[in-house]
């Protein structure tokens, strides 16, 4: 008997994302789509490895200084969470705050109405309006928390991966939304020493090797691919210009295969990015905020100073130069 086979819907963009990421002269495919269940699984499982430090550092520094944050806040603020908050963070931050309100945005309507589920059963009492939403453009927050003001919410570095021009399209959009007089809580990882880095984004354990990997079983899935997985390894390279990481897929030797009906061939040693991670230097991480009309009103970091959290005050518009 044959295999059972799982028959799963392509994303049309999905589709349009690999055959031009794949064809272009840089080859490259989008980060987002490492992310299917598998792939959001495989990362919870990175977020426990001890050689990742940023979930278990930033979950310290919330844990540590959320009193404090508090209290540079006023009272009755509605949290708006730039992604599903399935994470452990949320909680530490609502316990905190104690906010009038909670909305979580997200572009995946499973994952959001999931983790809302959850969350709405550890706090009981407080209101929660699930937004299924891209965020990366200006959304119109629910009519029920339009009077209080806005605490925005971007855990996780997820600010990390993307490039300085996309990053500071969505802080903008993220200030559109939450509007005047708000204020935003990011995390942001720090520029630290190569091994670090290059260790906690290629573990001992090879998990955040299948995490890349599963691109390449996704495709097949989905795009009706023949890729000969084995024919690719994970490596996780630090670009020192662009002061980031890179997930890359190398062939680790010549290779051919097809994707929905179009053929591929890369050669020995070829690379294809799938994911940028980017860190940030004290001021580096003021100035990207700065670029999208955020001001610093506070920064927390760890002894080591391997992760911050931040807290910025949308400007106000200003005439100067
Ligand atoms: C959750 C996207 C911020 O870049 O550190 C971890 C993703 N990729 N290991 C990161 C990730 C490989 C993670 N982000």
């Amino acid at each position: 008997m044959d295999a059972p086979t799982t028959l799963v819907a392509a994303d049309p963009a999905f589709r349009a994302d690999v055959l031009a990421g794949l064809a272009a002269p840089i080859r490259a495919v989008p980060a987002r789509w490492l992310y299917d269940r598998r792939g959001s699984e495989l990362f919870e499982e990175i977020t426990r490895l001890p050689e990742y430090y940023p979930t278990r550092t930033e979950k310290a520094l919330l844990e540590r200084y959320s009193g404090e944050l508090a209290s540079l806040l006023g009272t009755g603020e509605a949290v708006v969470e730039f992604g599903s908050g399935s994470s452990a963070k949320t909680p530490i931050l609502l316990r905190a705050v104690r906010p009038s309100a909670y909305v979580p945005i997200d572009i995946s309507g499973d994952f959001l109405r999931e983790s809302a589920e959850a969350l709405q059963a550890e706090f009981p009492s407080l209101a929660v309006y699930p937004v299924e939403a891209d965020f990366m453009r200006r959304i119109e927050l629910p009519a029920a928390v339009a009077a209080a003001p806005k605490l925005g919410f971007f855990p996780g570095s997820t600010i990390g991966n993307l490039v300085a021009r996309t990053a500071v399209d969505l802080l903008r959009a993220m200030k559109e939304t939450l509007g005047e007089g708000s204020r935003l809580v990011i995390g942001m990882d720090r520029i630290k020493d190569i091994e670090i880095l290059e260790r906690a984004y290629d573990d001992a354990a090879g998990v955040t090797a299948r995490f890349n990997l599963n691109l390449l079983h996704r495709i097949n899935a989905e795009l009706d691919g023949n890729i000969d997985v084995a024919a690719f390894r994970h490596r996780a390279i630090w670009n020192d210009e662009m002061s980031r990481i890179e997930m890359h897929l190398e062939a680790v030797r010549d290779v051919e295969f097809t994707v929905a009906g179009v053929g591929f061939a890369m050669m020995l040693s070829e690379t294809t990015p799938t994911e940028n991670s980017h860190k940030y230097g004290h001021r580096d991480s003021r100035l990207l905020l700065r670029a999208a009309g955020w001001g610093v009103v506070r920064e927390w970091t760890d002894e080591k100073q391997w992760f911050s959290i931040i807290l910025a005050e949308a400007e106000p518009p200003r005439f100067a130069p």
